[in-house]
């Protein structure tokens, strides 16, 4: 099955990217990401067997009990891609707490002897794909901060008419 390590964002985030997504309605054509699917990817795995997903939910186990929840806070648009059919993201600051997170599921997700895909961490929240930036401006995106405490492997189903990410395990970040 095809899985990935994503945060959870905390409501008020959320509201505020589906705000972002609102005032881009206007500007902007392309594919929207469904409100229940808006996340941050911490790392993806890509096809795993369906046998070994309890050994990425104890890597995570792992790595969630060993990092306190912290902070974050929505900043710029940018995208991905070619300008007529781009992906579109909303960029997430959660400074040294935020890399640190990534870097440790890698780690331990290399530990544990699973492969992701290896780019570089830039933590965004896809908001559109397909999106055709050659006309208008984009609007200013909605500001929002919260506390980020939970981790999830998702499960990531293709075959349908759009996404399905399906939540398999989801770990809560632990106080140090
Ligand atoms: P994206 O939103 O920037 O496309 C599920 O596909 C999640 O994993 C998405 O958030 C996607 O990021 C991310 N992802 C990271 N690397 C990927 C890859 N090589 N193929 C597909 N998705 C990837």
């Amino acid at each position: 099955m095809r899985l990935f390590v994503a945060a959870e964002l905390p409501e008020a985030v959320l509201d505020a990217l589906v705000e972002t997504q609102a005032a881009l309605r206007d500007a902007v054509r392309g594919r929207y990401v469904a409100p229940d699917s808006l996340h941050l990817t911490l790392a993806f795995l890509g096809e795993v067997p369906a046998a070994r997903v309890d050994e990425v939910a104890s890597a995570l186990e792992l790595v969630c009990a060993g990092q306190a929840p912290f902070e974050v806070h929505l900043g710029t648009l940018g995208s991905f891609g070619r300008r007529r059919s781009a992906v579109l993201w909303q960029s997430v600051e959660g400074g040294s707490a935020l890399s640190s997170l990534a870097a440790s599921v890698r780690r331990e997700l290399e530990n544990a002897t699973f492969s992701f895909d290896e780019k570089p961490f830039l933590a965004h929240v896809t908001l559109m794909r397909a999106a055709d930036l050659t006309h208008g401006e984009l609007p200013m995106p909605q500001m929002a901060r919260g506390v980020l405490d939970t981790v999830t492997l998702f499960k990531s189903d293709l075959t349908g008419p759009r996404p399905i990410y399906e939540p398999l395990h989801t770990v809560t970040l632990g106080e140090r």
